[in-house]
């Protein structure tokens, strides 16, 4: 199936419009801004309408999370589209550990603890500031459906040099059609289910020639085997014709990536030394492709 007939087969979920109009706002307010689209954590694939059980995967969104916090710090107005529950920008410091941060005191209020003030204090700033200047615009999705409806809408919206399009999200590559998903839970005296997984077309190609062809476009490509990420992320480039593809492997996607382009190809590593100073890759990252998407507007001018 092409992206065409998915779009026509599987309509829009009912959440959909007003989270667009959400969308549409933000950018209108940004006019001639740098804006980021990060996607962000992975996709599931439903296997009941009413859904008990569903096929996912190992993303948790700290790529897309970390990435949306140090394109804020280079000044970019940032959409975030990630997966329910996973990783967020600021709030990714303190998952575990938020209720120790405060005390209650006299049975009556709530305080920080005076010890944290060092480690959420400069955290807290900095999503206030990008919250009250409206530069951080966070969306969500579960289902692989609803990721496919978000990832059109706003990339429609996102259409000229100003933009980067950034696709951190782990996307499922295959997938249930809701028609072939049983109304309620699977029960076990049926059997063990059989499942006919279905492949998802690829939206980059309709995101490059069709919905934003002037946006500065960056694809992730994961893999677990070394001997072929570099030709998968070369043969992304040569299909669908965008700016970057960025290649890891799940072992070392915390301290390796390799920039893939048509001018070659970059390796950025973080040294062990680097990461003991809580350095992130993602920082590397950002600044990286910060300069590279200046030269592009530059290019366009
Ligand atoms: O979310 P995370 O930090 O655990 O992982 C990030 C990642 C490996 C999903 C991302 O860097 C990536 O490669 N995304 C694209 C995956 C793919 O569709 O090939």
């Amino acid at each position: 199936m092409d992206w065409e007939s998915f779009y026509d087969t599987h309509p829009s979920p009912s959440t959909h419009e007003p989270t667009i109009c959400e969308v549409e706002n933000f950018v209108c307010s940004h006019e001639n801004e740098k804006i980021v689209f990060v996607t962000s954590g992975g996709t599931t694939v439903p296997i009941e309408h009413n859904t008990v059980r569903f096929v996912d995967n190992f993303s948790v969104g700290t790529r897309g999370s970390a990435s949306a916090e140090y394109f804020l710090q280079c000044g970019y107005c940032v959409i975030f589209l990630y997966r329910s529950n996973s990783l967020e920008p600021f709030v990714r410091h303190f998952n575990n550990s938020l209720l120790d941060k405060f005390e209650i005191v006299d049975n009556k209020s709530i305080q920080m603890k005076q010890s944290e003030f060092d480690t959420l204090y400069p955290v807290l700033k900095k999503f206030k500031d990008a919250k009250e200047a409206n530069r951080l615009l966070s969306i969500s999705f579960t289902t692989l459906i609803e990721y496919m409806w978000l990832v059109r809408g706003c990339c429609m919206l996102l259409d000229t040099k100003y933009c980067m399009l950034y696709f951190a999200a782990a996307v499922s590559d295959f997938y249930i059609p809701p028609s072939e998903m049983k109304e309620h839970k699977h029960q076990s005296n049926d059997g063990p289910p059989l499942i006919a997984l279905r492949l998802v077309p690829k939206v980059l190609p309709a995101v490059t020639h069709i919905w934003s062809p002037n946006a500065y476009i960056i694809s992730f490509k994961l893999e677990t085997d070394a001997e072929i990420l570099l030709e998968k992320c070369k043969s992304a480039l040569a299909k669908y014709k965008h700016q970057l593809v960025i290649g890891n492997l799940l072992s070392t996607r915390k301290h390796n990536v390799k920039l893939v382009s048509r001018d070659g190809i970059e390796d950025i590593t973080l040294s062990t030394a680097d990461s003991e100073t809580g350095l992130e890759i993602e920082y590397l990252i950002v600044t990286n492709l910060e300069a590279k998407h200046d030269a592009y507007i530059k290019s366009k001018q």
